[in-house]
């Protein structure tokens, strides 16, 4: 039998990461692609799997160890036939994926909002949690369920784990949440610091309503996936914390369009389509490099403008919405702009994108102009500053000055954030956009 060392592959951005979950243990029989450990940076926790199938002889790594690329985990006696070569555990890490930025932290308005609203149904008797047999070290859960926690502001520590020695499920944590919600129960923390009688209706906002909809007609029940679970608590945040403003105008891209099109002629025979979104994120280079404050991001009172222009790409992927990043924009030609979309849209929707091809973006179009409509309101993607949406283009009559003519229109809605940026500066960028598409030259300039 051969023995092999399964070691940490590419984990993207990250130099070091913490160990803070082992998995197996020696003599486990484990099968390929089966998660090994979990390690956490400051922006994300990830799952190592293991390449190869087999028993674990050694594991090399203990809890709270620090790991990186090439770190080997545990050393296997691999079942079937395997070369008794170092192995590598595959890149496809099952990292969790999120909207524009990594997985963030807890997240403390969200955090905040659930504990403000669920304190108004609290009620002065209900009883301080009492949380499950304490555990040595780290509560036991899987990433996921970690995460998914952090995006409810709930306390780990105080959910009792129902699983196999205590591990705590996303069942768990829902069951609580219900609990805290109904005022059946109060974290630590409320406990502390909710005062009797409070009706913590600070922020206004009455409990979510409570349907039975089976007293309606026939109901589904379906548990959201992870990447929507993550996504909607980051939406979540980002609509609720952002004075958000969204202006809608139009450009006139016929010429580019025709461009657009003898291009792709051209280029049949490379494999590589350009589509709008490519010319889309050029100019939106262009208008950034004018306009920094929309490359910006906010840091308590000061303002960080970035000299890089990394422009990620909201995807529909079966999974749920992702944000892939093309790093550099402002470096690369629109063909190779393309290709890269074309490998990262693929990699979205297989479900492959490593965390650092999701991170690192100064500002994010979503384009939904294969599909249709006219404007949305797309949310910002912090802690970028500002989001620009884009609808199908479509043949409209506008004025010469002489008579109406049949252009080209694409519709655009920027949403930018007020505390940053102006009404004045987004007409201005949405303007300078229009011009640039309009006549693609001026990205030159
Ligand atoms: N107007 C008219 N036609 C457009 C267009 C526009 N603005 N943008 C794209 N098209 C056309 C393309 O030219 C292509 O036409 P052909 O098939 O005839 O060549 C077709 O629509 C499909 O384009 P596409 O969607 O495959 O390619 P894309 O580069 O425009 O977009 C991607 C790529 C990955 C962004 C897209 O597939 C996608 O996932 N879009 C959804 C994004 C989303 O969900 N946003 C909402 C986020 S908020 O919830």
């Amino acid at each position: 039998m051969a023995l092999v060392e399964v070691k940490v592959p590419d984990i993207g951005d990250f130099d070091e990461v913490a160990v803070i979950e082992l998995m197996v243990k020696v003599g486990d029989t484990i099968k390929a692609e089966q998660s090994l450990i979990t390690v956490e940076s400051d922006k994300a926790a990830m799952e190592i799997p293991s390449s190869t199938a087999g028993v674990v002889k050694e594991l090399r790594v203990k809890l709270g160890d620090k790991v990186k690329q090439g770190s080997v985990v545990l050393v296997l006696e691999a079942s079937g036939a395997v070369a008794a070569v170092a192995a590598e555990a595959p890149t496809a890490l099952a990292a969790a994926p999120v909207v524009a930025a990594p997985v963030v932290e807890a997240q403390p308005f969200v955090a905040s909002l659930v504990a403000a609203t669920v304190s108004a149904s609290v009620s002065a008797a209900a009883p301080a949690h009492n949380p499950g047999a304490p555990t040595l070290g780290l509560p036991h859960a899987s990433p996921s369920v970690r995460k998914f926690a952090r995006e409810l502001g709930v306390p780990l520590e105080e959910v009792k784990g129902n699983g196999p020695k205590g591990r705590i499920s996303q069942d768990d944590i829902q069951a609580f949440t219900k609990d805290v919600m109904a005022g059946a129960t109060q974290t630590k923390a409320q406990a502390a610091k909710a005062p009797a009688g409070s009706d913590g209706a600070a922020l206004g906002l009455i409990p979510w309503p409570k349907v039975d909809f089976a007293k309606f007609g026939p109901i589904e029940r379906k548990e959201m996936g992870r990447i929507k679970k993550i996504s909607g608590a980051n939406l979540l945040r980002n609509a609720i914390m952002i004075p958000a403003v969204t202006n809608h105008d139009d450009a006139d891209i016929t010429e580019l369009e025709a461009f657009r099109v003898s291009t792709n002629k051209e280029n049949e025979k490379s494999g590589v389509k350009v589509t709008m979104l490519a010319f889309l994120i050029k100019a939106c280079v262009a208008g950034l490099k004018k306009y920094p404050e929309f490359n910006s991001s906010l840091d308590g009172d000061a303002i960080v403008y970035k000299n890089y222009w990394h422009i990620g790409f909201a995807a529909d992927t079966p999974n749920g919405l992702m944000v892939p990043v093309i790093r550099d924009a402002d470096k690369k030609g629109i063909l190779q702009i393309s290709q890269e979309m074309g490998e990262l849209a693929k990699k979205a929707r297989d479900g492959k994108l490593g965390p650092a091809e999701m991170t690192g973006a100064t500002f994010t179009i979503s384009s939904l102009g294969g599909i249709g409509g006219k404007y949305f309101t797309p949310i910002i993607n912090a802690p970028e500053v500002a989001i620009l949406g884009v609808c199908k283009s479509t043949q409209e009559p506008v004025w010469d000055g002489k008579q109406f003519v049949p252009r080209l229109m694409l519709p655009l809605s920027l949403t930018w954030d007020h505390r940053v940026i102006d009404g004045a500066a987004a007409a201005r960028f949405n303007a300078y956009l229009g011009q640039i598409l309009g006549d693609f030259r001026r990205v030159l300039l």
